[in-house]
């Protein structure tokens, strides 16, 4: 296939947005390069040339095309690879603009108060715990009956995991890892039992394993992140 002759991605081990385009791809099927780049040295030759607004991965370099930001890469697979693999967004354009606007929420909403759960400790952590379930019980209410009400399949986007999917999996699918470091629950089965049940599917998916970097990956980063926030907490 001619779209595939050159396909990189540039990204990030522990990137939560590479990991949803790395997905994608495998999702569809579409084989592709993968360079690891260094955050901390941003390489001018790479990241700085292809991303120089934001200097942010992940990248995809497409026949030596460039394009930045994980969600309009995810829906320039889509619109690519259209007969490629299942489609990650319907057909319909009000059902689109529906998953639009849950990935929406869930990359800002959820991104932004899980993050605040993995930084925080003591009672930070509780109230930060509260206000992610705050915000799950607001994706259970009105977009869990939305998006997995018609009983199609464990995903949002039926028996194939899609759009969506990939972002929700993207922000909490190591939700039981930082439960277990963290020595709390983040996600409650009773309060959320959609959301809950949605998670599980997306965690045994079998291509989030390949994907998803090792436990002591995980638990290595957590301590890293956590080291600086726990004292400014701390000092708050
Ligand atoms: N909105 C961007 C976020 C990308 C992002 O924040 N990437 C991080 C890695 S997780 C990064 O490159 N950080 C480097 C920096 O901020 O200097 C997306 O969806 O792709």
């Amino acid at each position: 296939m001619g779209e595939e002759s050159s396909l990189v991605l540039h990204g990030m081990w522990a990137s939560p947005f590479g990991k949803r385009v790395e997905f994608a791809l495998k999702i569809k099927g579409i084989p592709f390069e993968y360079v690891e780049e260094d955050l901390q040295n941003k390489n001018p030759s790479t990241l700085l040339k292809y991303n120089p607004v934001y200097k942010k991965a992940p990248v995809l370099v497409h026949n030596g095309n460039p394009i930045s930001e994980s969600l309009v890469i995810l829906e320039y697979i889509e619109e690519t690879w259209k007969n490629h693999g299942p489609a990650l967004l319907p057909q319909d354009p009000y059902e689109r603009a529906q998953l639009r606007f849950w990935a929406d929420f869930i990359n800002k909403q959820l991104f932004e108060a899980s993050v605040k759960v993995v930084m925080a400790a003591g009672e930070a952590l509780e109230k930060a715990i509260k206000d992610l379930r705050e915000k799950l019980k607001v994706v259970e209410e009105h977009g869990v009956k939305r998006l997995l009400g018609d009983g199609s399949g464990p995903f949002a986007n039926g028996q194939e995991v899609g759009f969506v999917d990939i972002v929700m999996w993207s922000v909490l699918g190591a939700y039981k890892i930082h439960e277990e470091i963290l020595g709390v629950k983040i996600i409650d089965e009773e309060e959320t039992p959609g959301v809950a049940s949605w998670l599980n599917s997306l965690i045994h998916h079998p291509l989030t394993k390949d994907i998803l970097p090792s436990k002591d990956k995980v638990v290595g980063l957590l301590q890293y992140v956590r080291h600086r926030p726990l004292n400014s907490s701390a000092a708050a």
